[in-house]
């Protein structure tokens, strides 16, 4: 893996149904993001946060909600990220909503087409995040992020990372989903997405949803992790949004965590969905950069 670490706070809830996610980056810095990182050897740039437009908290225009101040934030996101990607390093986005997975995300498949890399995008969510504007029941952008980025959303969003689709639907793996909308059940089945939801991780467990999810990832992979805070189980998790009763408890976090860390091929980290507004003396954040310490190689038990 790749030991260089640039943070790139994006503070913003542009895309949320509550306020409090722009709060995210420096509750994950109060947390001891950078340190914690350092503690496993990795060299951790902080870029500082990004600026974008504030939040009007408007209704929906023609089904969705702020999409001028989503896309001005998207784009600066995207900018960063390439440039991060470019320069060598390990971009990890501290967000912020998810929405701004468009941003990322679309840079990342830019840099995969620029160096011939096969993308593989791991979703880590309560939800689909999968709703188009005439899916959506609120218009919030942050439940449309992997749609628009399958090419299914306005110009102005899909578009971002020059090339449209900027991935393909088969590219995805979901894990921990739980909620989602009645019409974007019928389209996530329309698109085939891969989805490990927490029936599947009921039944199977999250090791074999993991190995199922990591499968035939090479030494060609490109490996992009997308974590929505609220995939965790609210009982260690309530500093989030949206919290959905029944996620992944700690226990099966650390291992999915640690089975994506034993790839090696993580090349690029979204944290999104923290609303430090709504946490317990900052408990989340704690918890999530536990398990972003995992995600780079923290172990129980000392390995080769
Ligand atoms: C619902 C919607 C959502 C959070 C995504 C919820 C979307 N499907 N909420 N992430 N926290 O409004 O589209
Ligand atoms: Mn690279
Ligand atoms: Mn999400
Ligand atoms: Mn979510």
């Amino acid at each position: 893996m790749n030991h260089k670490i640039s943070l790139i706070g994006a503070p913003t809830d542009i895309g949320a149904g509550s306020r409090g996610a722009s709060m995210g980056p420096e509750a994950l810095r109060v947390a001891n993001i950078t340190s914690v990182l350092q503690s496993h050897g990795l060299e951790v740039l902080d870029k500082g946060n990004l600026s974008g437009p504030s939040n009007p908290w408007q209704p929906p225009v023609n089904g969705y909600r702020h999409l001028p101040e989503v896309t001005a934030w998207n784009r600066s996101l995207h900018d960063a990220v390439y440039a991060e990607l470019q320069d060598g390093r390990l971009p990890i986005v501290l967000g912020g909503d998810h929405c701004l997975g468009i941003g990322s995300i679309s840079a990342v498949a830019r840099h995969c087409r620029d160096t011939g890399k096969k993308l593989r995008v791991l979703w880590l969510d309560a939800h689909a995040d999968f709703n188009t504007n005439t899916l959506t029941p609120s218009g919030n952008i942050h439940g449309m992020p992997v749609a628009c980025l399958c090419g299914f959303g306005p110009l102005e969003l899909i578009e971002i990372g020059g090339q449209v689709p900027a991935i393909s639907p088969k590219w995805v793996r979901q894990i921990g989903i739980r909620s989602v909308d009645e019409g974007e059940k019928r389209f996530v089945h329309e698109q085939d997405l891969e989805v490990f939801d927490m029936r599947y991780i009921d039944e199977m467990g999250m090791r074999a949803a993991m190995e199922l999810a990591l499968a035939l990832i090479d030494s060609n992979t490109h490996l992009h992790v997308s974590f929505d805070v609220d995939f965790l189980d609210p009982d260690i998790a309530p500093g989030v949004g949206t919290t959905v009763r029944g996620g992944p408890t700690y226990r099966e976090a650390q291992l999915c965590m640690e089975m994506i860390a034993d790839t090696g091929r993580m090349a690029s980290l979204d944290v999104f969905e923290l609303n430090p507004a709504l946490d317990e003396r900052n408990r989340t954040a704690e918890v999530a950069v536990d398990l972003i310490e995992s995600l780079f190689g923290k172990s129980t038990l000392m390995r080769k």
